[in-house]
């Protein structure tokens, strides 16, 4: 290797083996009850669930550890109406005809539409933004590298954060969603990468029995 400064690894645990297949069946059987839900309760969370989520999310690796991303929480009525309003009518034209029909027959069985109270009443909207250039610094201004896979990464641990809070989550990418750009007071050159919603589940809430749907183990696996 080079001459890079090296520390000694801190925090790796070792468990015992009978003790890593109970963790591992007890963290997958967590996961497999997260649920995408659009039904939302204006039920508050607490500031601190979502910072710690969203320190969750910044551990996450990323290209050359550039940490190419930005979280914005939108709590502001005005914003958040804002947002919702342009969102929407991105989501009308979309329905109406710039979606393939290939494309609306997939969704069908989601049963979505182009109403998306949850922008407004959802007590946790986060946008989340990826940036074309930075660094392991705030303030740097080198190339990004490996951007999409690593806020998706990132996505995938807040979602996994907020769930283990006891929140139930939403992944929403409105097409195009450039609008969070301004809605949200982000530069240019960060990407609108994807909206997280998160927060208690309104009474009733349902969910279609098409997301229950999963692949099996040897579905989705090959051994070689
Ligand atoms: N963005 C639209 C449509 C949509 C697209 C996919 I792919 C989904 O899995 C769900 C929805 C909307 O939010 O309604």
């Amino acid at each position: 290797m080079g001459a890079e400064k090296r520390v000694p690894l801190e925090g790796f645990v070792e468990y015992a083996p009978e003790d890593m297949s109970s963790r591992v069946a007890a963290f997958t059987e967590n996961l497999r009850r997260r649920r995408t839900v659009r039904d939302y309760s204006d039920r508050p969370v607490d500031r601190a669930i979502v910072e710690q989520a969203i320190l969750a999310a910044g551990s996450a690796p990323s290209g050359a550890n550039h940490q190419p991303w930005h979280f914005v929480v939108l709590t502001d009525s005005g914003r958040r109406k804002a947002l919702r309003e342009a969102a929407e009518a991105e989501e009308r034209a979309f329905y109406a005809g710039k979606a393939s029909e290939e494309w609306l027959e997939a969704l069908a069985p989601l049963g979505t539409d182009a109403d998306k109270p949850f922008l407004e009443t959802a007590p946790v909207l986060i946008a989340v933004f990826a940036q074309k250039r930075g660094g392991e610094r705030v303030g740097q201004d080198k190339k990004n590298y490996y951007i999409n896979e690593s806020v998706g990464i990132a996505c995938g641990f807040l979602l996994a954060a907020l769930h283990e809070a006891g929140l139930v989550t939403l992944t929403h990418t409105p097409n195009p969603m450039r609008f969070l750009n301004e809605v949200c007071e982000r530069p240019v050159t960060e990407k609108p990468y994807m909206l997280i919603v998160g927060g208690y589940p309104a009474e009733g809430a349902t969910v279609p029995e098409h997301a229950l749907v999963k692949k099996s183990l040897d579905e989705i696996t090959t051994w070689l």
